[in-house]
This record gives structure tokens, sequence and C-alpha cells, in this order.
């Protein structure tokens, strides 16, 4: 564990940062393994998995309706302001890796950004044929009575996000793979490294020679990938860590 000092940077730098649920704590939004957790609350794969929704379309409408609207009112942290600055500082030489699905990275200004898990504010539709038609899904009570659908064929719409057993986008899995293979550094932040490919990309990252920094608030699953331990909230960490005063 180390006490924060700003992070420096050289010009050759290329700085990938993943971010998770722990991000967006300090938003007010719930995480999902800390005590008080959404999986405390839910079963994982009742609620985020493609065979849950078939069993229940309706409860997991419902499940993701309320984190959306939950997201709604909350607002941006420090913590991710910090991560704006940060690209204003690095610009191309930056990409920001989220596995949230709160919107609150774009929503503060974050715009070098792959949603890894998908955005709660769109839906898409199920229908194997049309599954590329997503839309903006924000319409307050869109779930109920009746759930959402396709406005393109009209078959049951479903949240877009990726559960779990579900394959990541392509094009955006290529682009932070590549990204990991060529970043210098590596910055994990508010995330426990439970779920895959995510918590795979540290060692990822470490094999391609990056230097690796956890800033969390606990150890996480997969401590052991990185050089530097930062233990500590994101917002409180994140403004002095990435402070380009002194740069
Ligand atoms: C896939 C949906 C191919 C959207 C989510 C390899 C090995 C083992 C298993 C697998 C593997 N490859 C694939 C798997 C299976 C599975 C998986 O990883 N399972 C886990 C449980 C073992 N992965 C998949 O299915 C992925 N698909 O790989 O396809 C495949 C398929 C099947 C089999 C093989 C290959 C799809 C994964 C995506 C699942 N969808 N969510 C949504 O509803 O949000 S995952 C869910 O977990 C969220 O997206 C979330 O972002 C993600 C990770 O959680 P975290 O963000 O880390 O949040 P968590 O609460 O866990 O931790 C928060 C941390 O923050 C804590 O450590 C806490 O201490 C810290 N914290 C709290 N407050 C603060 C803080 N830190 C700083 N400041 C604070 N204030």
């Amino acid at each position: 564990m180390s006490s924060t000092r700003p992070m420096t940077f050289s010009r050759t730098d290329f700085v990938v940062v993943l971010t998770g649920a722990g991000v967006s704590a300090e938003s007010g939004i719930q995480t999902f393994r800390d005590a008080g957790g959404l999986w405390e609350e839910h079963d994982i794969y009742e609620i985020a998995s493609p065979e849950g929704f078939r069993r229940d379309p309706r409860k997991v409408w419902r499940f993701y309706a309320a984190r959306r609207d939950q997201a709604k009112d909350c607002h941006p942290n420090p913590a991710h302001r910090a991560l704006v600055a940060l690209e204003q500082r690095l610009g191309d030489r930056l990409l920001l890796v989220t596995q949230n699905v709160d919107g609150l990275h774009r929503r503060a200004g974050s715009t070098r950004i792959v949603e890894m898990h998908g955005n709660l504010f769109r839906s898409k539709c199920t229908a194997i044929g049309c599954d590329g038609y997503h839309v903006p899904w924000d319409d307050p009570k869109s779930h109920e009575p009746e759930m959402p659908v396709c406005p393109h064929c009209g078959s049951l719409a479903r949240p877009d996000v990726v559960w779990f057993g579900e394959l990541l986008n392509r094009r955006d899995l290529r682009t932070v793979e590549d990204a990991v293979q060529r970043c210098t550094v590596f910055v994990a932040i508010g995330t426990s490294g439970a779920v895959y490919p995510a918590a795979g990309l540290a060692h990822a990252a470490r094999r391609a020679g990056a230097r690796t920094v956890l800033v969390n608030k606990d150890p996480a699953e997969n401590l052991g990938e990185f050089d530097i331990f930062l233990q500590g909230k994101a917002g409180e960490t994140l403004p002095v860590l990435f402070d380009a005063s002194d740069a």
C-alpha cells in the first residue's frame, strides 16, 4: 500500500484506466459485491443472465428500470471529474474502459471511453435478425404495464447491457485488448476484480510491460496483478493522483 502522490506521465506513456462500480459509489449508486450491494439482494443469474430474462423478463426489466431511475438522479463525483481532467491532459494517450452501465463517466465529460458492459439508458431488440437495433431507453415508465418492444420489428426489447454468459461487443473488446497491449500504465479503480474478461486486463497489461496500479477501497480479488495498491476512496484519491498542477 502506498500513500497517494500525483502520478507523473512521460510524453510516450499510454494509459488505460479500468473502472468499476466503486467509482460511482460516492455518487450514491450501489455497488455489486460490497456489503448491502446489489448481489446481496438479487440472485445474480436470475437478474443478469439471458436465461433469467427468458424466465422472467418483467422482473429483469423492473431491476434495470430501478437502477436506471436511480442513476438518472445521481451525479458524477470527484472521481469522474478527475478522469475527465486526465483525458484533457493526455488526450489520445488515454483510454477509459468502464464496467459501469450508469452513464456517469459520459455525463461527467469523458469521451475516450468504452462501456464494455453496455449502458442502462439503451435498450435493444431481442429478435435475432434485428438484434442490432439499439434505442435510447429513457421513458420513465417504459416497463409497466407493457414491457418495451422494438420500434423496428415489435419484438420484446431488453436492456442493452452484457449479461453473464454473454459475449462482449466484439469491436469494443478488440479496442480494449489493443489498448491494453500497447499501454505503459494500467490503472484499475473501484473494481473487485471478480468479473472476466475485465478482471483479466491487469494481467494482460502487466505481461505487455505496463506498470499496474489499483485504486480501491478494499484489496481486489486480482490484487497480485498490481505493482502499486492505493487503498482509499476513488473520490478522494483520484483528484490527488491525477493532479497535474505541478506537472
Ligand atoms: C464472457 C451486467 C464469454 C450489467 C455484468 C474466466 C474465468 C472465470 C469466469 C469467466 C471467465 N470468462 C467468462 C467468465 C464468466 C463470467 C464471469 O466473469 N463470472 C465471474 C462471476 C466469475 N463472465 C462473463 O460471463 C462475461 N462474458 O466472458 O463471455 C464467456 C461466457 C461464458 C463462459 C466463458 C466465457 C460477461 C461479464 C459481464 C457480466 N455483466 N453486469 C450490469 O447489470 O451492470 S457484471 C457486473 O460486475 C457489473 O457489470 C460490474 O461492473 C461488474 C464488476 O463488478 P465491479 O464493478 O468490480 O463491482 P463490485 O461491486 O464487484 O466491486 C466494487 C469495488 O469497489 C469493491 O472492490 C469495493 O471495495 C470498491 N469500492 C467501493 N466503494 C469505493 C470503492 N473503491 C473506491 N472508492 C469507493 N468509494
